[in-house]
C-alpha cells in the first residue's frame, strides 16, 4: 500500500489522541500539523511542527501531501469540522479514515470516508458511519444505527440498536440512546444523559430521561 501523507488539522486535545494512532500505523506519515492559535506555530507534538493554520492546506497538497485528517472534536464544533472537511477536500487532499487496533467493526457495517474509531470503540452489525463521524474512546454503535456525517459520539456513550444520529449532532459522555430513537440534526445531548424519545434538530437535551434545555442556532 502507497504511504499517506497527512496533514492533521488542530493541535490540542483530539489531535493528540489521533497522532498517536497515525504514528503507530505504518502506512501512515503525519508531515504537518495546522493550527490557528499562532502561539503553536513553530512548535512540535511528538515531532511533527505545527507549520500554521488552514491556509497551508494548498501548499501542503502541492509539496505532496495526499490526505487530511481533522482534528477538533469539542462539542459544538461540528460546523467547524465540516468546513474543515470541505476545505481540504477543496484543495484536492483525500480524507483518511482512523482506526484504532481496538476498534471492532462488524463486517456488515459500512464505514464512509474520513471517521475516526477510537480506542475499544464498537460498531455493530448493519450500522453506516458517515463521512468525517467520530466514535470516540469505547463508545458503542449497535446493529443498524446510522451516524450521519460530522456526528461526534463522544467517549463512553452508547447507542442502541436502530437508533439514527443527525448530521453534525453530539452525543455527550457516557449518554445512552434507547433503540429506534432519533436524534435530530446539530442536537446535543449532554453527559450522562438518557435519551428514550426522539430529540427534535437544533435542541439541547439533558437528564434521566433526557429532556430539551434550550434550541440552539441552527448550524
Ligand atoms: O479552524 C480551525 C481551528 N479551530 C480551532 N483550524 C485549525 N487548524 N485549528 C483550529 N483550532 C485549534 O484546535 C485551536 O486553536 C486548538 O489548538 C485546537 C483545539 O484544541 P482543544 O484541545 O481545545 O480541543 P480538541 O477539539 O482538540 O479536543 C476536544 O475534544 C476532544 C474530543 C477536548 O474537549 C478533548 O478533551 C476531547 N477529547
Amino acid at each position: 500500500m502507497r504511504m499517506k501523507k497527512i496533514v492533521l488539522i488542530g493541535a490540542g486535545g483530539h489531535a493528540r489522541v489521533l497522532l498517536d494512532i497515525l504514528q503507530d500505523d505504518k502506512n501512515s506519515q503525519v508531515c504537518a500539523l495546522l493550527d490557528t492559535d499562532r502561539d503553536k506555530w513553530g512548535t512540535t507534538i511528538c515531532n511533527v511542527p505545527v507549520i500554521g493554520d488552514d491556509n497551508c492546506l494548498a501548499d501542503l497538497r502541492r509539496q505532496g501531501a495526499s490526505h487530511f485528517v481533522v482534528g477538533i472534536g469539542a462539542p459544538g464544533q461540528a460546523a467547524r469540522r465540516r468546513q474543515l472537511f470541505d476545505t481540504a477536500q477543496r484543495v484536492g487532499l483525500a480524507p483518511a479514515s482512523i482506526v484504532h487496533p481496538t476498534a471492532t467493526c462488524f463486517p456488515s457495517a459500512m464505514l464512509a470516508e474520513g471517521v475516526q474509531l477510537l480506542a475499544q470503540s464498537a460498531v455493530s452489525a448493519g450500522a453506516t458511519v458517515q463521512t468525517n463521524v467520530i466514535v470516540n474512546t469505547g463508545a458503542i454503535v449497535e446493529h443498524d444505527c446510522l451516524l450521519e456525517p460530522h456526528v461526534h459520539v463522544a467517549p463512553r456513550a452508547c447507542l442502541a440498536g436502530g437508533v439514527r444520529v443527525g448530521t453534525g449532532a453530539h452525543i455527550g459522555l457516557g449518554a445512552a440512546v434507547k433503540e429506534d430513537v432519533s436524534i435530530g440534526d446539530h442536537s446535543i445531548v449532554g453527559a450522562g444523559a438518557v435519551v428514550i424519545e426522539n430529540v427534535p434538530a437544533n435542541t439541547v437535551v439533558v437528564g434521566i430521561p433526557a429532556k430539551p434545555l434550550r434550541k440552539k442556532e441552527a448550524a
